[in-house]
This record gives C-alpha cells, sequence and structure tokens, in this order.
C-alpha cells in the first residue's frame, strides 16, 4: 500500500459509572485513534487504529499526549519514509520501519493496527482470519473495579453475573482485598473470579497475598511491579492461585523470560501493551507451545479495540475468558455499533478488517482534537 495521509483523533467518552482501581480512578476516557487512507492497487482505502494509552502515565509510561506526540514527530514520518525508500508497506513490515524508536509501544501498536486495517479491508479479509481464529465468539469477563463497600461490590457484581458475564475479575489494592473476595465467594459461590493487583504489593505481603488461596481464584494478576519477573516468579512459589502477569509482559521475549523463570502461569495479553496485535499474536504462539494459557485483557476500548481483541481471542490458545466485555460495561454511546453480551460471549466481526467503523455522526461529536500527518 501507499500511505496518503495519516489523522490523529482524540476522542473524549464519559464512562457508565467512575473505574476505580489500585493506581486511580477513570470517570472518562480519552483514546487515541488513527484513520489512515492508503492507495491500495489504485483503490483508496481507509484503515482504523486505537491507541490504548491513558491519559496519565499511571497504568504504564505512556500517556495520551506523548502517544499523540511520538506518532506526529517520528512514527509516521518514518512510515513515509520506509515507502520513500522504495520498501513496501505491511503490516507486517510495520515494526520493522519503526524499530529505531525506542519503547511506545501503544503508538506503535495503534499504527500497526490501522495498517493492517487498511490492508485487510483492501483484501477483504477479517481480522478473525488473518489471527486464524476458530470461533464465531468468545466469552466475555467483566473487570470490576475498587467500589465504596462491600454491599456496592456485592450489588455490582450480581448486576454483572445477571447480564450474563462468565467470569469476575476484582480489581485489588493493600486494604482492599481478602474481606471483598471472602464476601463475593460467600454470596455468589464457585463462580470464575480471579483478581488483579495492578503491580500495588511488594513481595513483603507475601503472607497476605497468599490467604486468598482458600478462594480457589483462577488466577492473581500483576501482584507486584512490573519490571519485577524475578520476585513474581518468588511470589509464585509461595501461593497455590495461578500466577498471571500483565504490566511485565512488554514484548514476545518478555513472555518468555517470564515463562523461563516461572514468573507466570498464565498471560494476559494486551496488543497495545506489547507493541501490536502481530506481536501478541507471536506471544499467543509461544505461551501455547509452552503449555501456558492466555486470555485477551482490555484497555476500556471503544469499538474498534474491541473488535480486533475479539478476533485475537478467537485464537485457540485463549482458553480463560477475556477482560472483552459489552460496550455498555463503560460507555452509554461507543463510536462503533455497540458489541452486546449473547448468552455471555461477544460476537467476533466477521467483515473485511475490524468488521466495525466508527458512526461518523458519533465520532464528529465525540472528537476533541484532530491533525493530519501528511508526507
Ligand atoms: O477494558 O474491560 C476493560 C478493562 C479491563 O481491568 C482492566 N484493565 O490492568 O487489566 C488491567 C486494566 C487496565 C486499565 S485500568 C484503567
Ligand atoms: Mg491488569
Amino acid at each position: 500500500m501507499r500511505l496518503l495521509n495519516v489523522e490523529l483523533i482524540t476522542v473524549r467518552l464519559p464512562l457508565v459509572s467512575p473505574f476505580t482501581t489500585s493506581f486511580s480512578t477513570q470517570t472518562e476516557r480519552t483514546p487515541l485513534l488513527i484513520k489512515l487512507t492508503a492507495d491500495v492497487d489504485g483503490t483508496e482505502v481507509v484503515g482504523w487504529g486505537e491507541c490504548v494509552a491513558l491519559l496519565d502515565p499511571l497504568y504504564s509510561e505512556e500517556y495520551l499526549d506523548g502517544a499523540r506526540d511520538v506518532l506526529r514527530r517520528y512514527l509516521v514520518p518514518l512510515l513515509y519514509q520506509w515507502q520513500d525508500a522504495g520498501h513496501t508497506l505491511t503490516a507486517e513490515t510495520v515494526s520493522h520501519a519503526l524499530r529505531h524508536i525506542v519503547g511506545h509501544r501503544m503508538a506503535k501498536a495503534a499504527l500497526e493496527m490501522a495498517v493492517l486495517d487498511a490492508q485487510l479491508r483492501a483484501g477483504n479479509t477479517s481480522f478473525a482470519s488473518y489471527f486464524g481464529a476458530t470461533t464465531a465468539a468468545v466469552p466475555s469477563g467483566v473487570s470490576v473495579g475498587i467500589v465504596p463497600s462491600i454491599d456496592h461490590l456485592l450489588g455490582t457484581v450480581g448486576d454483572y453475573l445477571d447480564q450474563g458475564y462468565v467470569r469476575i475479575k476484582l480489581k485489588i489494592k493493600p486494604g482492599w482485598d481478602v474481606e471483598p473476595v471472602r464476601a463475593v465467594r460467600e454470596r455468589f459461590g464457585d463462580i470464575p473470579l480471579q483478581v488483579d493487583a495492578n503491580a500495588a504489593y511488594t513481595l513483603v505481603d507475601a503472607p497476605l497475598l497468599r490467604q486468598l488461596d482458600a478462594f480457589e481464584l483462577l488466577l492473581i494478576e500483576q501482584p507486584l511491579a512490573e519490571d519485577d519477573l524475578r520476585q513474581h516468579a518468588l511470589l509464585a512459589r509461595q501461593m497455590t492461585t495461578p500466577m498471571c502477569l500483565d504490566e511485565s509482559i512488554v514484548s514476545a521475549a518478555a513472555a518468555a523470560d517470564a515463562i523461563a523463570l516461572g514468573a507466570a502461569a498464565v498471560i494476559n495479553i494486551k496488543p497495545g501493551r506489547v507493541g501490536g496485535y502481530l506481536e501478541a499474536r507471536r506471544i499467543h504462539d509461544i505461551a501455547a507451545a509452552n503449555g501456558i494459557a492466555v486470555w485477551c485483557g482490555g484497555m476500556l476500548e471503544t469499538g474498534l479495540g474491541r473488535a480486533a481483541n475479539a478476533a485475537l481471542a478467537g485464537m485457540p490458545g485463549f482458553t480463560l475468558p477475556g477482560d472483552i466485555s459489552a460496550s455498555d460495561r463503560f460507555y452509554r454511546l461507543d463510536i462503533t455499533e455497540p458489541f452486546v453480551l449473547d448468552a455471555g460471549q461477544i460476537t467476533i466481526p466477521s467483515g473485511p478488517g475490524l468488521g466495525v467503523t466508527p458512526l461518523p455522526d458519533v465520532l464528529k461529536e465525540v472528537s476533541v482534537h484532530a491533525e493530519t500527518v501528511t508526507a
């Protein structure tokens, strides 16, 4: 394809309710979208990408303005240079074209996603068939934030179970861990249940975290710091609850290291965090070869990212339900046709590329900034 122009569109979407984790309370989401226009064999095609960086550098070092800046000044210009040097631009060459820029994986992932979408739309192929998905729908789990009281939590979890979510993930932090888990187990019995600490603990908390073993959780996600694979391996040996890594797995190499160290029995795959859907697929393959279960995480994506995540999660190694909930878990108004829960599952779009496109009127309404990066 020949890149014609790239638009960086920032949108603002209020959340239906505040989402509190160990590191912040979010009341709105401001994703950066990429609208990429390219010429493929004489036909103009548009591809969409979504950058999952949060507004502030709290989940990882990336953040909205930084992502927009690196895309505008470095990443998009590198793609123009790549094609000007006579190379063919495809999704498979994006990460190589961008290889000299250190880090900024979420920004790179969004750009690669937009190129892949354009490429697949032009080739009349869905993300799902590109990834080799083997199912038409994926089981839907939901991530439950930290709330002011146990009563509030039980009400929230009960509502999600009534809606049909097949797995509950509770956000935990010091002071909100054993008691909420106990309360949910006592009220709802043997439901598929797991917890996510977003790096809020240290190894000194091992005796406390070990108390969670009594509740037969599916897994504990990222209890310790992002850069501490070794300590996760030590903690994993002290607990029976399977250790799952999120923030620590920034690449296929990190996944291979974590598996070799015994730091991860399960991996949460987020394409943005690892630099793109192609790297995400590599992690799926490495994990499968090592007997490590994977599931697809979420970053409160709009329908664009949700579509791509659902397609990825259709691959056979995704044996645990992901954080791919319905659009209305977070948004009253999504920018695409909303994803809905159908008997606890999310249907993978089957149309070309992502199979979904932003609704022009909605996009216009929620856009707060747009700029075009030309050659
Ligand atoms: O998209 O359903 C979703 C959110 C799932 O809990 C979720 N994501 O650490 O896994 C995680 C968090 C990261 C985002 S917190 C604002
Ligand atoms: Mg997590």
